[in-house]
C-alpha cells in the first residue's frame, strides 16, 4: 500500500472512530486542516523533482477527494443514528388510548330549571324573561315595596354607579310586572282578558353571602291572575308542583301565615318528606300570596275584577334537596368533581 492509500485508510478509521459531529471535526482537522497531514503532503510537493511532481500531486488529490467523501459519508451516518435515538427517545405509542374532550353535561341548577319549567309548562303557563339590569320602578314601587323599605337599602342591594334609576334585580317579580303591562296591552280591544299565568326563572342578586346565600342565586317565581282566581287555586297549583318535582305523592305541604309587600294575605310554604334522610323535617321552601291589589294595579289590572296568586322559591334550594347537596357555594365553583357527577 503506498503512502496515500495508507493516509485514506487512516482517515476511514479515525472517522469510524468519531462518534459524535465534534469527534469527527476534530479527526477532519487531524487529515484536512491546516496542520493536517494532507496539507503538509502538498507542502512537501515543491522539494520532489519537477517530472514527480505531477504524479504526486494527483495522487494527494485523489487522496483529498476520498477523504472527504469519507467524511461525507460519516457525516450522514451520524446525522442518521442521531435522528434514529431522538426518535426512539421520544417514541409516541399511537395504540394507546387518547385522553378524549370529556362529554358535557348541565349544570344541577340548569337541570333543575328545566323540570320547574316543564312542570309549569304542561298546565298551560309560558316563561318570561326580562333583563337582570332593572328600574328600581319596576323592582320594588310596581312590587308595593316603599321608597323607605329595607329590603331597597345598600346593604341589602346592588346599585350601579352612577345611576340611581337601576339596579341589579334583587327577585324576578319585576319580569311579571312586565308581564301583565304586556298581556294588558295585548288584549286591550278583547272583551274578556285572558288569564295572566307566566313563570319567571332566572339570576337574582342580593348583598349576602355565606353558606347558604350567594350575592347571585336563581329564583322561580310564578303569577297566575284572572277572574276568580283564589287561594285555594294557590294552594293546589303549588302542592301539586312541589309532589310532581320531589317525585313524592306523600309529600306534606303545609302554608304558614307571613308578609311580603307585593301579596296579601301572605304565606310561607313548608314541605317535609315521608322518608329519606329528611324524613318528617319541615323545611321552608317557597313564599307565596294572593298579589297585592295595589300591584295588580301597577300592571295595569283591575283589582276589582280580577284575582290573583304568586308565589316565589329559589332554584337553588330545589336543586340542592333535590340532588342532597348541603353547601350552595358548590354551585358556583366550577368544580369538575362535582359538576360531572350530573351528566
Ligand atoms: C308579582 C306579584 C307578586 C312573588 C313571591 C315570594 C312570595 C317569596 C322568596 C322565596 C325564596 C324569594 O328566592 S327566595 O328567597 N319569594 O317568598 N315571592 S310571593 O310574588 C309576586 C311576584 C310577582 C307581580
Amino acid at each position: 500500500m503506498n503512502n496515500v492509500d495508507e493516509l485514506i485508510q487512516q482517515a476511514a478509521t479515525a472517522f469510524e472512530a468519531a462518534v459524535d459531529g465534534a469527534q469527527l471535526e476534530q479527526a477532519k482537522a487531524r487529515f484536512l486542516g491546516k496542520a493536517g497531514s494532507l496539507t503538509e503532503q502538498l507542502k512537501g510537493l515543491g522539494k520532489l523533482p519537477p517530472e514527480e511532481r505531477r504524479a504526486a500531486g494527483a495522487e494527494i488529490n485523489r487522496a483529498k477527494d476520498a477523504i472527504e467523501a469519507l467524511l461525507e459519508a460519516r457525516r450522514e451516518a451520524l446525522r442518521a443514528a442521531r435522528l434514529l435515538a431522538q426518535l426512539s427517545a421520544e417514541a409516541l405509542d399511537v395504540t394507546l388510548p387518547g385522553r378524549g374532550t370529556g362529554r358535557g353535561g348541565l349544570h344541577p341548577v340548569s337541570l333543575t330549571l328545566e323540570r320547574v319549567e316543564a312542570l309549569f309548562r304542561s298546565i298551560g303557563f309560558v316563561v318570561a324573561d326580562g333583563p337582570e339590569i332593572e328600574t328600581d320602578w319596576h323592582n320594588f314601587t310596581a312590587l308595593n315595596t316603599p321608597d323607605n323599605h329595607p329590603a331597597r337599602s345598600m346593604h341589602d342591594t346592588f346599585y350601579l354607579e352612577g345611576r340611581d334609576d337601576v339596579l341589579l334585580r334583587t327577585h324576578t317579580s319585576p319580569v311579571q310586572i312586565r308581564a301583565m303591562l304586556a298581556h294588558v296591552e295585548r288584549h286591550a280591544q278583547a272583551a274578556v282578558m285572558p288569564d295572566v299565568r307566566v313563570i319567571a326563572p332566572g339570576r337574582v342578586y342580593r348583598v349576602d353571602s355565606d353558606a347558604t346565600h350567594s350575592p347571585m342565586f336563581h329564583q322561580v317565581e310564578g303569577l297566575w291572575v284572572g277572574e276568580g282566581v283564589s287561594f285555594a287555586d294557590l294552594k293546589g297549583v303549588v302542592a301539586d308542583f312541589l309532589r310532581k318535582f320531589f317525585e313524592s305523592d306523600d309529600l306534606q305541604v303545609r302554608f304558614r301565615p307571613s308578609f311580603f309587600p307585593f301579596t296579601e294575605p301572605s304565606a310561607e310554604i313548608d314541605v317535609a318528606f315521608m322518608s329519606g334522610a329528611l324524613e318528617g323535617k319541615w323545611l321552608e321552601i317557597a313564599g307565596c300570596g294572593m298579589v297585592h291589589p295595589n300591584v295588580l294595579r301597577f300592571g295595569g289590572i283591575d283589582p276589582e275584577r280580577y284575582t290573583g296568586f304568586a308565589f316565589g322559591m329559589g332554584l337553588d334550594r330545589l336543586a340542592m334537596l333535590r340532588y342532597g347537596i348541603n353547601d350552595l357555594r358548590l354551585f358556583f365553583e366550577s368544580e369538575l368533581r362535582f359538576l360531572t357527577q350530573f351528566r
